[in-house]
């Protein structure tokens, strides 16, 4: 007789893996870097809010031309070099809060191992053909240019003299991929913004050549696996590091893949003409490509290589790692470009941070504190609209999310103000507020974790993975005491 099964209510556990760019590790980080990993994180953040299995990797792009002779130039072996300052790297993702999951690096033998069986794969397939290159290359970005593209021979970007290069290559058959490429991101919801895909479908309407994927006198690289004497186009081979950080192709690469890329507007051919094309050659389900904007100084990009740079490190110890983040996100719409001024970075601090949410908490757990709590309906709850947070966060409009958690943080602090509770002596108004700031803190979590988990902690609630669902569970009543204030104010 068979056995009668129990079935099984488990949830399946909804998993999500999201990346940053991996930064090449030519030098000092600035705030642009920052950036991505802040833009990244906080949605990282919202989904594990709301309950998934997030895998969340950045790293760094440690082979190339580039690097070789920036490592030389410090009299260093390039290992030592890119080990030097990717710990710097990962330094600056402890300091801002940035919570991955993994931080990989295209040295490591794991990723090795995944390139090498890639490689084979597509060779096999009859997708790479051995041929001979000619062109122009960028070293800065370790990018082909057209003579088209180039601007008098010179970078777009970096506007360096391009190097001319002819030498034997392998070639992979980018070309027969234009019209799929075009279909799937025409027709698919992969690319943001609109903007960034429209541009993509315009330059796609010129004929796609086929790329070069290896160097011949690149010894600073992985070797490719049928012909030892050359190594794999940079390029390549660090778009494969997503699939080496889910462990491509076992389970975790199953259970996780597709991913959902954050990278900035200079590499999203690569991330979209490139990449899809290989995953597709591959046949592997298309990753989303989501496009933040750069960071300028003075309406000028921020460039390590053209030296405009602004430490990021130094402005999360002057200012906290909390107020930086909040600046970012709050200031730039999500996919534009943004100016950074210390100056506006100061107001927001001083006029939101301290003034609406720090005085709000003190002002309320001071209240507590002397007068008491008592439990009832909170019926300000209603005035923060939940479903259209979570619509915001997921089509990327981070500044309209924290708009709206504000407006309510305004309301809150007119409630009182308006409520007078230290003349009324009314413990239920404070807690209809301090449950009010629960929700205000669970939402606030992914952009300001530090903030949030002190204010959780001073009145006794949960924030962080898997909180979502408690915004609307009433507050439970713990002993709540005034603390140190949040935010303190900063002048220039
Ligand atoms: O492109 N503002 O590395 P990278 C905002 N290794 N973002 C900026 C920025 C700015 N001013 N400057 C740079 C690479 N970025 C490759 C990526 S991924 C398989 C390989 C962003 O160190 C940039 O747009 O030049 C990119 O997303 C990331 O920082 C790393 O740039």
């Amino acid at each position: 007789m068979p056995q009668n099964k129990t079935r099984s209510f488990k949830t399946k556990t909804k998993n999500f893996q999201i990346s940053t760019a991996i930064d090449y590790p030519s030098g000092k980080f600035h705030l642009g870097h920052a950036y991505e990993k802040i833009c990244t994180d906080t949605f990282a953040r919202w989904k594990r809010l709301k309950g998934y299995n997030v895998h969340f990797s950045t790293g760094t792009d440690c082979h190339g031309l580039k690097i070789e002779r920036i490592a030389k130039k410090h009299g260093k072996t390039p290992l030592e070099f890119v080990n030097e300052i990717s710990g710097g790297f990962k330094d600056l993702s402890k300091s801002l809060n940035v919570s991955y999951d993994d931080f990989i690096m295209t040295t490591e033998e794991r990723h090795k191992k995944v390139v090498a069986k890639i490689l084979n794969g597509l060779k096999n397939k009859g997708e790479i053909y051995k041929g001979y290159y000619e062109g122009l290359y960028c070293v800065e970005c370790e990018t082909y240019y057209t003579e088209k593209d180039a601007e008098n021979m010179c970078c777009p970007i970096h506007k360096n003299a391009l190097e001319k290069i002819k030498e034997e290559s392998y070639f992979f058959k980018l070309s027969k991929y234009q019209n799929r490429l075009i279909k799937a991101i025409k027709d698919r919801n992969l690319v943001w913004p609109e903007k960034k895909k429209k541009e993509i479908l315009n330059r796609l309407k010129e004929p796609l050549k086929d790329l070069s994927i290896s160097r011949e006198n690149v010894s600073w690289g992985i070797p490719l696996p049928f012909d030892k004497n050359k190594t794999a186009f940079v390029w390549v081979e660090a778009l494969m590091n997503y699939l080496t950080t889910v462990d491509y192709p076992n389970k975790m690469f199953r259970d996780f893949w597709p991913a959902t890329h954050f990278i900035g507007p200079d590499i999203v051919w690569h991330h979209t003409v490139i990449w899809y094309s290989l995953l597709m050659a591959l046949e592997l389900e298309l990753p989303r490509v989501v496009v933040h904007g750069f960071i300028n100084l003075k309406g000028e990009k921020l460039s390590k290589a053209r030296g405009i740079t602004i430490d990021p490190l130094e402005l999360s110890e002057k200012f906290s790692s909390d107020s930086l983040r909040y600046f970012l996100m709050r200031n730039i719409p999500f996919g534009q470009d943004g100016d950074f001024s210390e100056k506006a970075l100061i107001d927001r601090h001083n006029n939101e941070l301290a003034d609406k949410l720090g005085n709000l908490v003190s002002r309320v757990s001071g209240l507590i504190e002397k007068t008491g709590i008592e439990k009832t309906q909170n019926t300000i709850a209603g005035k923060l609209n939940i479903e259209k947070i979570e619509k915001l966060f997921e089509s990327y409009e981070f500044d309209k999310v924290l708009n709206e958690i504000f407006a309510f943080i305004d309301i809150c602090n007119e409630y009182i103000q308006e409520k007078k509770p230290w003349e009324t002596k009314d413990v239920k108004v404070l807690y209809e507020v301090a449950d009010s700031i629960k929700a205000v803190a669970i939402l606030l979590w992914p952009f300001i974790p530090s903030s949030c988990e002190r204010i959780a902690e001073q009145f006794g609630f949960e924030v962080g993975e898997r909180t979502f669902d408690k915004i609307k569970e009433p507050l439970k009543i713990s002993k709540i005491k005034k603390r140190e204030i949040l935010f303190k104010k900063s002048s220039i």
